[in-house]
């Protein structure tokens, strides 16, 4: 196959009328910045990365360096391109204001820097996410405009910066993978049309949750352990990275399900992964592939958001397995 490049991709989609002109080069600037953010990820304990940076962000988490710098990366790409209206991070408690001295676009930006920097300290792969919405008419720089359901994104995608630097994207056409070819510096197609196995062997939650969970989800994981002797007829795997960015690209790869439900101990949180910059995105690569995303009780892109910053229970991944957990959630009430 010869080489295609991340823009004669964009350029070829622009010309076919599936995106316009501002989101390839939207596009085209997060895949930039997230080639710096690779960098300065893979320079370790060489760089001054690693650590915390000593503040705390929205989510009253504890900010590792890589986390504010990823961030730095991506609102310094983009402010001043003039293809946005605003951007929300998962850093940040308010929306970014593009500043005034710079031309405002059509489009919203929302991201999660770093996702998984627990693992940034132990060389675990880790990611960024983005999604992107368009800016209803009069509403540029208000919260407001980011609550759209997913289904109104125009964009998603991820990069995962793990033995290869990845970008995985979708523009609602399917989904297409790009290698970082740092000798070139720039990112190569290197998967067209990516497609989840319907059915697959393989599930990913965070076990040591399990007396938290509630009774459909505690129904699912034990027919899951009960393998072959139980009424699912066949041994499962688990695989937890801990980073949703590398879980999902797995499945993605070799079919599986993704699992955060919600933790009975905190009845106002109806999970941990937040909506807007992690599951939106993330289910609608994860739709685009062949695969499924719900929150137990329906899809997540249909999810009418009410706080940027809002948290969502999880079940992504291959469509059979998603139903299965899905369904239990609508009997085992
Ligand atoms: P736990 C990372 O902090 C994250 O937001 C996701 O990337 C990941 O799937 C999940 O949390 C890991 O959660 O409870 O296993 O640390």
């Amino acid at each position: 196959m010869s080489r295609i490049s991340l823009s004669r991709h964009l350029i070829t989609q622009q010309h076919a009328g599936t995106i316009s002109a501002d989101l390839r080069l939207l596009i085209e600037v997060v895949a930039r910045a997230c080639k710096a953010i690779s960098h300065a990820v893979s320079k370790g304990a060489l760089g001054d990365i690693m650590g915390e940076a000593g503040t705390g962000n929205i989510q009253g988490e504890a900010q590792k360096k890589l986390d504010v710098i990823s961030n730095e990366i991506l609102l310094e790409a983009n402010e001043w391109g003039g293809h946005l209206a605003g951007m929300a991070s998962e850093e940040m408690e308010h929306p970014y204001q593009i500043p005034g001295q710079y031309p405002r676009g059509a489009y919203l930006l929302l991201f999660d820097p770093l996702d998984g920097s627990s693992n940034i300290d132990v060389n675990v792969s880790i990611g960024t996410i983005f999604s992107v919405l368009r800016c209803p008419d009069g509403m540029a720089g208000t919260e407001e405009a980011f609550l759209q359901p997913g289904t109104q994104q125009v964009a998603a995608g991820y990069t995962v910066y793990g033995p290869q630097t990845q970008l995985i994207l979708t523009t609602g056409n399917g989904v297409f993978g790009f290698t970082l070819d740092r000798e070139q510096g720039s990112f190569v197609l290197t998967q067209e049309n990516i497609q989840i196995p319907t059915t697959t062997k393989e599930f990913a939650i965070n076990m040591s949750n399990q007396r938290h969970w509630q009774a459909p989800v505690q129904r699912y994981i034990g027919e899951l352990l009960a393998g072959k002797t139980g009424v699912r007829g066949k041994d499962y795997n688990m695989r937890w990275i801990a980073s949703m960015v590398a879980d999902v690209h797995r499945i993605l790869n070799r079919g599986g399900i993704f699992m955060y439900p919600r933790d009975n101990r905190e009845a106002d949180k109806p999970g941990k992964l937040r909506l807007m910059y992690e599951a939106n995105p993330m289910s609608f690569i994860v739709e685009q592939a062949g695969g499924a995303a719900t929150n137990g009780y329906q899809r997540i892109l249909e999810i009418q958001p009410e706080k940027l910053h809002q948290r969502v229970a999880v079940f992504l991944g291959s469509k059979e397995e998603v139903a299965q957990v899905t369904q239990y959630h609508q009997t085992d009430l």
